[in-house]
C-alpha cells in the first residue's frame, strides 16, 4: 500500500513540476497544418484612409470561427518585417491555420487579428531597395497611421473592445522593433506587447522602458522571442537584462533557430496564447529560456 501511495505521489509530483515547465513549450508538430474538419476564421480585406500617409491603405483582418457582430472583441494587431508587406504573415506564416487550430483545442481567447501594411508611405511596396531611408522611416512613421488612422477604422468597423486591456500588437523583426516601441511607448494605448526576433530599429532600453515601475503596472504580457543562431539576438538579450535589472516581468523565450519563419510561427502561437486571459506576471520569468 505505501508503494502504491508513493507511485502515485511520484506520479502526480511529476505530472505537475511536467505541466509548469511545458506551459510554454515549442508549438507540437501539426500545429500549422490546416485540419479539414475544423471550423475557420475568415480573412477580410480593408482599405482605411490615412490621413498620416495621405492615401488609402491596405491590411488583412482576420475574425475567428464563429465571429459574429453581436459580439465584441479584443484585437490583435500583428506586424511584418522589413522585407515584408500586409501580405507576409499570411504567405509565409499562414496565422489562419495555426489560430484556426488552436481555436479547435480551446486555447485561444475569441480576438480579432489585425494584419497591416507597416510601412507609412505612398509606396508601400517591399520593392527595390527595402533598405533605402526613406522606406526604413516609413516603419517608424507607422505609429501616427496606426495609433490616428488604423486603429480608429478598426474600432469603427468591427465589434471591437476598445480599451488598452483589450489591445495587443506584436510582430516579427523590423514589426517586432516596432511593436515593441509603439506598444511600451503607449502603454495607454497596449497592455499586451510582444517582439518575435526584433531588428535594429528597437529603441534602446532605456528609452524604450524609461519608466519600469509604470511598465510594471501597466503591463499584462511582454513577450521577447528569437532564435538563438539570429544575428540580430542582441536586439532582444539587451531588452531582456535591462527588464530583469529593473524588475520588469516579461517572458524571453531563446530557442534554436535563426532568423525565419519557424521562430515567428512559433512566437505567435505561444504569444496568442496568453492574450486577453487572467495573467501571474510573477510566473513568466519561469517560462523564459536561457
Ligand atoms: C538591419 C537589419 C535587419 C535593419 C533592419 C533589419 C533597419 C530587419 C530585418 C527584418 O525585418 O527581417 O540593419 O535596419
Amino acid at each position: 500500500m505505501k508503494k502504491v501511495l508513493l507511485t502515485a505521489s511520484l506520479f502526480m509530483f511529476y505530472n505537475c513540476a511536467v505541466t509548469a515547465q511545458t506551459t510554454l513549450r515549442h508549438a507540437p508538430e501539426g500545429f500549422d497544418t490546416p485540419r479539414p474538419q475544423t471550423a475557420k476564421g475568415v480573412i477580410d480585406t480593408i482599405q482605411y484612409p490615412s490621413k498620416t500617409v495621405g492615401a488609402t491603405r491596405r491590411a488583412l483582418v482576420y475574425l475567428p470561427p464563429g465571429y459574429s457582430p453581436q459580439k465584441q472583441y479584443p484585437v490583435l494587431y500583428l506586424l511584418h518585417g522589413i522585407g515584408g508587406d500586409e501580405f507576409e504573415w499570411l504567405h509565409g506564416g499562414q496565422p489562419q491555420v495555426i489560430l484556426d487550430n488552436l481555436y479547435a483545442d480551446h486555447k485561444l481567447a475569441d480576438m480579432i487579428v489585425v494584419m497591416p501594411n507597416g510601412r507609412a508611405m505612398k509606396d508601400d511596396r517591399a520593392t527595390g531597395d527595402i533598405m533605402a531611408r526613406d522606406k526604413v522611416e516609413a516603419f517608424a512613421t507607422f505609429e501616427k497611421d496606426l495609433l490616428q488612422d488604423l486603429i480608429p477604422f478598426i474600432e469603427q468597423q468591427y465589434p471591437a473592445l476598445k480599451d488598452r486591456e483589450h489591445r495587443a500588437i506584436a510582430g516579427l523583426s523590423m514589426g517586432g522593433g516596432q511593436s515593441l516601441n509603439f506598444g511600451l511607448g503607449n502603454l495607454d494605448q497596449f497592455a499586451w506587447v510582444g517582439a518575435f526576433s526584433a531588428a535594429p530599429n528597437t529603441k534602446s532600453p532605456e528609452l524604450l522602458v524609461p519608466d519600469p515601475a509604470k511598465a510594471k503596472q501597466q503591463l499584462k504580457l511582454l513577450f521577447l522571442s528569437c532564435g538563438d543562431g539570429d544575428r540580430l539576438i542582441t536586439f532582444t538579450s539587451r531588452t531582456h537584462e535591462y527588464l530583469d535589472q529593473h524588475q520588469v516581468p516579461h517572458i524571453y523565450y531563446i530557442e534554436p533557430g535563426v532568423h525565419d519563419f519557424k521562430v515567428w510561427k512559433n512566437g505567435l502561437y505561444l504569444y496568442s496564447q496568453f492574450l486577453f486571459k487572467p495573467v501571474d506576471t510573477a510566473a513568466y520569468k519561469k517560462y523564459s529560456t536561457l
